[in-house]
């Protein structure tokens, strides 16, 4: 745990905001460059941050969540591991006037009171751009294999109906096998390897993020394989690993999703605690990487 420990928050203390922060676990570049986006953007702000890690769990992130509306901080934040279930212990955070934000991931539930706002990418919108580039880079039969996320996670579930929707206009474009690698590299890894073994004439790997497809880099090349080339590799995320992959050829498009999240969460903390109106809904604003511009990018990228 992150926290700077002493006294629970509450606003009868220091006066000082305290934030209960459930994070999803360490599983990617991508999540280990979120967490320290809200660990310094919480110290820059003055936020008090009690941050715990549930290891991709669900009962964890509930258990955290339970033991902050415990220690009655001001505000909750967290990025919900799977979409669906949260229902029960939302309602016990509103009943205890504490106030939720989503953060990167969003919930599947009918009762918007739930939370205040949710700030984070369009994951849609993303698949839909990893299947825009895909449309627009091959011709004829094309066999793809997808590295789908964490199963029930929105950006799972959003990656893959993006991407579907924009290659559906092509009937020579075919995902012909689809498994879960959960988001990390060793994932990808042996997901990879199986459908090595299982899937003749595999032409394109869609992986839901960057560790993924690195992981099938590696069952890739291991099969004497040149990732890149005999296997074209679509990724989301952007972050070093993947834009150093890109850059040498062995990735050959990225969809962006950025982790910096941290100085919206607070700015967005603060107005909730003060009382002030917050949109319902924040989007971050992505681009997406060739090769040239990957090679281009990279000496500025900071995570
Ligand atoms: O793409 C992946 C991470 O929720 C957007 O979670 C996030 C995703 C990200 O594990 O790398």
């Amino acid at each position: 745990c992150g926290s700077s420990g002493g006294q629970s928050g509450g606003s009868a203390d220091d006066g000082k905001i305290t934030m209960g922060f459930a994070q999803v676990g360490a599983e990617s570049g991508w999540r280990t460059a979120n967490t320290k986006s809200i660990q310094e953007a919480a110290a820059a702000a003055g936020i008090d941050l009690k941050f715990s890690d549930a290891q991709q769990k669900q009962e964890n992130q509930i258990k955290a969540i339970r033991s902050y509306i415990q220690q009655k901080v001001d505000v909750i934040a967290f990025s919900p591991v799977v979409e669906t279930g949260w229902d029960t212990v939302l309602l016990e955070a509103k009943r205890a006037n504490i106030p939720v934000i989503l953060t990167d991931r969003s919930i599947d539930s009918d009762d918007t009171s739930l939370y205040k706002t949710f700030l984070g990418s369009d994951f849609v919108e993303e698949g839909r751009k990893a299947g825009d580039w895909l449309v627009a880079n091959t011709q004829g039969e094309t066999n793809v294999v997808e590295l789908q996320g964490t199963t029930g996670a929105a950006p799972a579930i959003d990656r893959k109906k993006g991407f579907e929707e924009k290659i559906a206009a092509r009937p020579d474009i075919k995902i012909v096998a689809t498994q879960t690698g959960d988001f990390t590299r060793s994932g990808g890894k042996q997901v990879m390897e199986a459908f090595l073994k299982s899937t003749p004439d595999i032409d394109v790997v869609y992986a839901h993020n960057d560790d993924m497809g690195l992981g099938a880099i590696e069952a890739i090349k291991a099969a004497g394989k040149v990732p890149g080339q005999d296997i074209r590799i679509i990724t989301v995320d952007a972050v070093k690993d993947g834009m150093q992959a890109l850059a040498n050829g062995e990735i050959n498009f990225i969809v962006e999703c950025n982790p910096l999240l941290g100085g919206q969460l607070m700015d967005l903390a603060k107005k909730i605690v003060a009382g002030e109106e917050v949109p319902p809904r924040v989007v971050t604003e992505e681009t997406t990487f060739t090769s040239e511009q990957a090679k281009a990018a990279l000496p500025e990228r900071k995570y």
